[in-house]
């Protein structure tokens, strides 16, 4: 089977319905055809200010959520990133056949460090996309499902690649990204043209998947719409509404001109009444089986070991041809 890699932040305590929609929905389907490894991508959660003992907790509560969404940990490959060190030990081997102007280049990184200012900002958050590449190149992946966002780090990745493998002799596979359609991207729901987001400023419009069901459906509820009244798809002047139909439509497997004769005739409220019930629907399950899975850490913390193993299998064979490629002495 060609080989998958994709992980998400464990940046807060709950993922939100853009990371369950735009991620762990094709994630689910993907690890049917691919040989699949999910991290939990801790060590980049790092790159920010963090609250240690939080940290865990929150590793702990996206993993429960990956498995709750469906990704089978006897199946895929499903650790957290910080359990396998060669992830760190190839990104300092990357880092040193990285040019500085090319990772200065990172428009993410552009974007955050001038919202932090030049002394908030880590150097780790700089060397950012060089352990993104050691993630993904470490499993000689074949393909990266990511947002449009991370686009760039793929690029980088398959040049650093590139560029190692023509300097040292073939070592890595050059993967291809997976971007998502436009259409799985999901926006909030009180600021419809800004992406939802894990840290958004207010929760108000992030529908998170642990929340209570009662009140995700307050917050469909009040989402903002417009003041035509109709139920129709139009991204540039009705982002609110279509974003709501973008949801019905991922969660139900409907198609939106389908979902928009429903409502033809009936107003907002009616739609958004059907959409509470959707999303309820949807979440009730995943977030009782993630509320079990936390009950029992132990458990939960031995999967992840187990899987760490695997991972750590195919990981150290690379690392140790990387080791041997650059001409480090083996240790005997
Ligand atoms: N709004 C979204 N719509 C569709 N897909 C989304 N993803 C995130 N938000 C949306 C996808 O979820 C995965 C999570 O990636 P991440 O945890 O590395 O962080 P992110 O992309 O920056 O997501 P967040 O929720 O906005 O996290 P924070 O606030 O921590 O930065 C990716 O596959 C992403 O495309």
């Amino acid at each position: 089977k060609p080989r998958l890699y994709s992980g998400m932040q464990p940046s807060a305590d709950s993922l939100q319905i853009g990371n369950y929609i735009g991620a762990l929905m094709q994630w689910r389907d993907l690890q049917q055809s691919y040989d699949a490894f999910f991290s939990v991508v801790d060590l980049h959660a790092i790159t920010v200010a963090q609250d240690p003992e939080h940290l865990r907790e929150k590793t702990r509560r996206t993993a429960a959520q990956y498995i709750a969404a469906g990704i089978e940990p006897s199946k895929s490959t499903l650790y957290v990133q910080s359990h396998v060190p060669a992830h760190a030990e190839l990104a300092w081997i990357l880092s040193t056949v990285t040019g500085f102007g090319e990772a200065g280049r990172m428009t993410q990184f552009k974007d955050k460090s001038s919202r932090y200012g030049s002394d908030a900002t880590s150097v780790g958050l700089f060397t950012y996309p060089v352990l993104m590449a050691a993630d993904i190149l470490l499993y000689q992946t074949d393909i990266v499902p990511v947002g449009d966002d991370q686009k760039q780090h793929v690029e980088l990745t398959r040049d650093l690649a590139e560029r190692f493998n023509s300097r040292f002799g073939q070592t890595f596979r050059v993967p291809m990204p997976v971007i998502q359609q436009e259409t799985a991207r999901i926006y909030d729901l009180q600021n419809p043209t800004a992406k939802m987001s894990k840290s958004a400023e207010s929760d108000a419009g992030v529908l998170w998947l642990l929340d209570e069901p009662s009140k995700s459906a307050k917050k469909v509820m009040r989402a903002v719409t417009d003041s035509e009244g109709s139920v129709r798809y139009d991204r540039e002047n009705k982002p609110g509404v279509s974003n709501l139909l973008v949801i019905y439509a991922a969660l139900t497997g409907r198609q939106i001109p389908a979902i928009e004769d429903e409502y033809a005739g009936r107003g907002y409220g009616d739609f958004k009444k059907g959409l509470a019930e959707v999303v309820v629907e949807e979440f009730g399950p995943v977030r009782e089986r993630a509320l079990e899975l936390l009950a029992d850490p132990a458990e939960l913390d031995r999967v992840l070991a187990a899987n760490a193993a695997k991972a750590e299998e195919v990981a150290g064979r690379t690392l140790a041809d990387v080791y041997d490629k650059v001409g480090l002495l083996r240790r005997v």
